[in-house]
Formats: structure tokens, C-alpha cells, sequence
């Protein structure tokens, strides 16, 4: 196994990680800004190095630093979490270069995966359902505009550089084209370095639901059934939950085999998370492929009750899957805690954590690096705890849920929690009838006295 590794992250993730390394018994080094210096992460690790100024591009997203700590700590391998480089072709060539083991799949896969385009047109000869649109990129606004009469409208243009919604716009009729056309590729231009546009049939109301996979190197991939991640406001995952309550069996059975079918076709080496929207009709078309493990694996964990980092540590040392795909028959829900004010239009509330009381109890788990005394820095990602509970039920989870958030206080900061409490209690909520436009129109009203 390997000897010793090295967290090329922060936070939660950053400490996430360090646990499972303890418990296999591997060595852990931990990477700080000097912003990060009281960070749980740096506290827990066996020896930790300061990679920087607070700006991440002078440390967490400095190919340099990391590689620096790599030689002076001798590390055999570099966990990248999630954000920052995990999805970094070169970083993950670099590391191949110096010998020092990436945890994830090769550059190639990453570099396949990150460029849309050739992500779909991989899925599309790999027979996974994707969505009816133009073959590869469009070369000019005429062709853009001729391909979305043949599909017909609305249709939605997005970026091949694309993530996060950014270089991604509706367009309803030919009138409006010209504009939309326009300002996606600046902002593509100006986000990504990249223009390159495609253009899609617009999905109405869709559920985004998303396929766990990890795949060998012996070139095995199975599933771990699916996340509901359709709590989002802004690209910005609020809630995550499994099962789906829009699942089947039936339809967790074709969706896991596409899953399968995408992994198995570019020979797919650790874990990954394809990415569905699924309609009302549960017509299910590929998204995108993440290459990484994500914000939200928790609730895979808590359902299928094992370890996703030790898998994903396992089978990049070489070991094969033990195991088969899996079918759910618990719930878990994970509620992302953030540093943001929920009554404020969610804006950022860094600052000193005054005082911390974790929910506890039966099924629930909380994931954080912050602690009473903690200051939360403005520099990096709001979110501050994740807060999973697992039940028999998904009625149970929420009720659970509920007596978690009652009993988490976090004061100094404002927090996502009141919004989780108003959620929780939403009608559509509690029935599992939303899609991906249902935070659009969410009233927060007035906060408690
Ligand atoms: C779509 C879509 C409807 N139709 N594609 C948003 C992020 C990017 N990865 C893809 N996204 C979407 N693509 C077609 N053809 C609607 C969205 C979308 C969305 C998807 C998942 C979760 C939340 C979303 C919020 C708005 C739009």
C-alpha cells in the first residue's frame, strides 16, 4: 500500500481524507495557505507544510508548491479531493512525470471528460443516451442558428469548455440568437480561453441525477446507485440526497448500465460520477462526467455503508473491486452547511465562529474542519460543514433531519442552516415533487426573532 500521501486540499475534504489514510494505516501530509494555519486539516495530518499566501493560486492551485512538498515530504502519492486540481490534466501528468501517484483517473481521461464535446460524442459511441443536438461544435451563428431550427426550439447553447452554468444560454426563437450567441462566447472566452459552442435541445424542468461508478485497473466498473442533487441555487448544490424519490427500480437499472457503459468505454480507473438530467417522462440523457470525488459522496457512503475514499485509495494502488453494483434500501440526506446568509441572497459570511454545537445523535454525521474559536477566511469556498443523516425512509431522514438542525447551533456567523430548517418543511420538498428550477421561486421570509 502506500506509504505515504499527500492532501492537496483544505477544509472538510482535506480532513476527510487524512481519516481513512489513518485508518489504513498511511502516512499523511497536509498542505496550508497561512490562512489555513488553525485548520483542522493541519492539526490531524502527521506533518503539514505551508504552500503560500492566502490566494489560492499562489497555494492550492500552485503546481509548483504542491510538487515542492511532494520531494520534501517523499510522499508516494497526492489526493487531490475536489475543486482546486482534481480536475487538472496536467497536475495528474505532472505527478505521472515525477512518479508520484495521482489518486484519480489518467491525464487523458480527465483531458476527454473536461472538453464537453468530446465527452458526448465518447458517450454517444459508447451507446449512453445523451441529448438530441448539433454534431460536435458549431462552427458560425448561421449553422448554430440552422441546427436549432432543425432541432427545434427552445434549444440551449452552451460552452465545450463548459461547468457551472458559465457559457450556458436559452434560446427561445431565431430573433434572439444573435444576442445570446454573442455574450455565451465572451463569457466562454473569457472563463475557459475557449469559445467552442455546441448547441442542445433545452430540457424542460429537469431532475439532475447523477450515477456513482468506481472502475479498476483490471477494467472493471460498477455502480452505487444514484444522488438527487436537484437542490441547487445558481450551480451551487444546496441538498443531496439517496436514493432519488423520482428513482424506479426500473429506471435505476438503465441508468446504472449507461453509467457502466460510459465508465467501461474509456476503461475508467477509480471513482467518477456521471451526470444525468432526467425529465418528467424519466427520459434520462448524459450530462457530464465528473472525475473526481465529489462534495456529496457522503450519502452514498451512509447508504451502502462503505468508505468511497478507501475504495478510491484501493484502486489506485492497484487492487481490484471487491463487490458488486448496489441497490439502496436506506435513505440519506446531506445538507451543505455554508458561511453565507440565507436572508441576504446567500452572501458570504466569513468571521469568527463564536460558538459550535455539532448535531449528534443516531444516523447523523456531521463532516467539518471548523470547531468554536475557528475564523472562518474569506478566500476560499463558503461551505463550512456537511450535516448527512441516514434512515430506514426518506419521511424518517427529513424528520431527522429536522431534529439535527434543531439541535446545530453555529453562532458568530449567519449559516445555511435556517434555510435547511424552511426546506425541510416545504411541501414539494416532502413530497419529492421538484426539478432543478424549484429554489427559483423558494421564499426564505422573515428570519426568527
Ligand atoms: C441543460 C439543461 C436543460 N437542457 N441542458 C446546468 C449546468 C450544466 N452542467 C448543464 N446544465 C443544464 N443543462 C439541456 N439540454 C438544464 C441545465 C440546468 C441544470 C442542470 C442540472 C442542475 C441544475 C441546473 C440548473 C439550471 C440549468
Amino acid at each position: 500500500m502506500f506509504k505515504k500521501i499527500l492532501i492537496a486540499n483544505r477544509g472538510e475534504i482535506a480532513l476527510r481524507i487524512i481519516r481513512t489514510c489513518k485508518e489504513m494505516n498511511i502516512k499523511t501530509v497536509a498542505v496550508y495557505s497561512t490562512a489555513d494555519k488553525d485548520s483542522l486539516h493541519v492539526r490531524f495530518a502527521d506533518e503539514a507544510v505551508c504552500i503560500g499566501p492566502p490566494s489560492s493560486a499562489e497555494s492550492y492551485l500552485s503546481i509548483p508548491k504542491i510538487m515542492a512538498a511532494v520531494e520534501i515530504t517523499n510522499a508516494d502519492a497526492v489526493h487531490p479531493g475536489y475543486g482546486f486540481l482534481a480536475e487538472n490534466a496536467d497536475f495528474a501528468e505532472i505527478c505521472q512525470e515525477y512518479g508520484v501517484k495521482f489518486i484519480g483517473p489518467s491525464p487523458e481521461m480527465i483531458r476527454k471528460m473536461g472538453d464537453k464535446v468530446t465527452a458526448k460524442d465518447t458517450m454517444i459511441k459508447a451507446d449512453v443516451p445523451v441529448v438530441p443536438g448539433s454534431d460536435g461544435l458549431v462552427k458560425d451563428l448561421k449553422e448554430a442558428i440552422s441546427t436549432s431550427e432543425d432541432i427545434g426550439y427552445p434549444v440551449m447553447i452552451k460552452a465545450t469548455a463548459g461547468g457551472g452554468g458559465k457559457g450556458m444560454r436559452i434560446v427561445r426563437n431565431t430573433d434572439e440568437f444573435e444576442k445570446q450567441w454573442n455574450s455565451a462566447r465572451q463569457e466562454a472566452k473569457a472563463a475557459f480561453g475557449n469559445d467552442g459552442i455546441y448547441v442542445e435541445k433545452f430540457v424542460e424542468e429537469p431532475r439532475h441525477i447523477e450515477i456513482q461508478i468506481i472502475g479498476d485497473q483490471q477494467g472493471k466498473v460498477i455502480h452505487l446507485s444514484e444522488r438527487d442533487c436537484s437542490i441547487q441555487r445558481r450551480h451551487q448544490k444546496l441538498v443531496e440526497e439517496c436514493p432519488s424519490p423520482f428513482m424506479t427500480d426500473e429506471l435505476r437499472e438503465k441508468m446504472g448500465a449507461a453509467a457502466i457503459k460510459a465508465g467501461e468505454a474509456i476503461n475508467y480507473e477509480g471513482v467518477g460520477t456521471v451526470e444525468f438530467l432526467v425529465d418528467k417522462y424519466r427520459n434520462f440523457y448524459f450530462m457530464e462526467m465528473n472525475t473526481r470525488i465529489q462534495v456529496e459522496h457522503c450519502v452514498t457512503e451512509e447508504v451502502i455503508d462503505h468508505d468511497l475514499i478507501k475504495e478510491q485509495i484501493k484502486v489506485a494502488y492497484g487492487i481490484p473491486i471487491d463487490g458488486d453494483s448496489y441497490f439502496p434500501n436506506m435513505h440519506a440526506i446531506e445538507c451543505r452547511i455554508n458561511a453565507e446568509d440565507p436572508f441576504n441572497d446567500f452572501r458570504p459570511s466569513p468571521g469568527n465562529i463564536s460558538s459550535f454545537h455539532s448535531a449528534k445523535g443516531h444516523g447523523v454525521r456531521v463532516d467539518t474542519h471548523v470547531y468554536a474559536g475557528y475564523s472562518v477566511p474569506p478566500f476560499y469556498d463558503s461551505m463550512i460543514a456537511k450535516l448527512i443523516v441516514r434512515a430506514q425512509t426518506r419521511e424518517e431522514a427529513i424528520t431527522k433531519m429536522e431534529r439535527a438542525l434543531d439541535e446545530f447551533i453555529i453562532e458568530g456567523i449567519k449559516t445555511t442552516i435556517p434555510f435547511h430548517k424552511r426546506l425541510m418543511k416545504d411541501e414539494r420538498f416532502r413530497t419529492g415533487n421538484f426539478d432543478t428550477g424549484f429554489l427559483n421561486n423558494f421564499e426564505m421570509g422573515e428570519p426568527e426573532a
